[in-house]
């Protein structure tokens, strides 16, 4: 499989992060990446194509702030990694606050999401990533391509990060593929968690197709969003689906999901698909709660693939380490396999 990654990705690595109530070694560390490079071997090093791309989707204002958030945060006394502590809830106005206390909160929904001295310039290599990808598609006729995206996207939304996700590389490649007329597109998201960020920057975009397969958010993070009745509005009224699934979840039924999810994909009539790819849905995964085997990776690679479309995988959780390399290789041949 085709697959971009740049080393620059690699300056993104946070110490810690918050986890029921404790602390504990941040899970979305730069080790995920060593197993999935010795199970893939080969992969090319991304284009730049600058900030527009990234433009599309987030707010400038979020992007200075992530581009600016960690030398605040040595500026104002603190040492380590920023983490936000306090957060606007509903109702709240956007002030512009200056404290990096106040901005942490604004910009972020979760004390999961660390910005680190390399978070910034890791982020935006790994969206440069995931439009490397696009482009072989787009430009130079290959039929998939895969981003090895870290930090993964799928969390964060126009003007927030969380959910260790900083930049929605999946959302940033979906738009570009509009905007550059290969639409109608279809993101299709696989990771344990349901892609809130993704969902919320196209919620009321009748021309991308969000469908989800996630743990259900009555037990797990992200909480406030995925629910079954979560179906899009205005112009998107009907363009998300989500399909929430039990804990203990198994391929006999994670499958009758996942064919839902591609039958309305193709009622949509999408012509692209944008998968994000989350390998945390393997049993024993450490922070995840699903028990797909090594080989139902597989086998969602290879239910997409039956699709027939150009499709750019984009990598999303997995925090299982000594597993994902092979979670991550299984999926890709499976894709081949279509
Ligand atoms: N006690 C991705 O997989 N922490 N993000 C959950 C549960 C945040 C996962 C805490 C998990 C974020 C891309
Ligand atoms: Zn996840």
């Amino acid at each position: 499989m085709l697959t971009y990654y740049s080393e620059k990705q690699a300056l993104h690595a946070p110490l810690r992060e918050l986890n029921n109530g404790e602390w504990m070694d941040f899970a979305e560390s730069t080790d995920r990446i060593g197993s999935i490079l010795a199970a893939i071997g080969d992969v090319k090093t991304p284009d730049d194509y600058g900030e527009a791309p990234l433009l599309a989707v987030h707010d400038p204002d979020y992007l200075s702030f992530l581009n600016s958030a960690h030398q605040n945060w040595l500026t104002q006394g603190r040492t380590g990694d920023a983490i936000g502590y306090t957060y606007p809830v509903r109702r709240r106005r956007k002030l512009d606050i200056q404290r990096i206390d106040g901005q942490l909160g604004l910009y972020g929904f979760d004390a999961a999401t660390p910005i680190a001295s390399g978070t910034f310039e890791a982020s935006y290599w790994g969206a440069q990533t995931a439009l490397s990808a696009l482009d072989a598609i787009a430009s130079d006729g290959e039929d998939m391509a895969f981003a090895l995206c870290r930090p993964p996207g799928h969390h964060a939304g126009r003007d927030y990060c969380g959910g260790y996700c900083y930049f929605n590389n999946a959302a940033i490649v979906a738009n570009r593929a509009r905007q550059s007329g290969l639409g109608p597109v279809a993101v299709l998201d696989v990771d344990y968690h349901h892609g809130n960020g993704t969902q919320d920057i196209f919620y009321q975009d009748g021309e991308v197709f969000f469908a989800s397969i996630h743990a259900d958010p009555v037990m797990d993070y992200p909480y406030f969003w995925g629910h079954a009745d979560e179906k899009g509005e205005n112009e998107g009224e009907g363009a998300t689906l989500n399909l929430p699934l039990p804990r203990g979840t198994t391929w006999s039924s994670y499958e009758v999901a996942l064919g839902r999810a591609l039958e309305a994909i193709s009622t949509f009539g999408a012509r692209f698909l944008v998968i994000s790819y989350g390998a945390d849905t393997f049993d024993g995964d450490p922070i995840s709660h699903f028990a797909l085997q090594t080989e139902d990776m597989q086998r969602i690679g290879a239910a997409v693939a039956a699709l027939n479309l150009p499709t750019l995988a984009v990598m999303e959780g997995g925090y299982k380490i000594e597993a994902l390399g092979d979670n991550v290789s299984a999926f890709l041949a499976g894709l081949e396999s279509g």
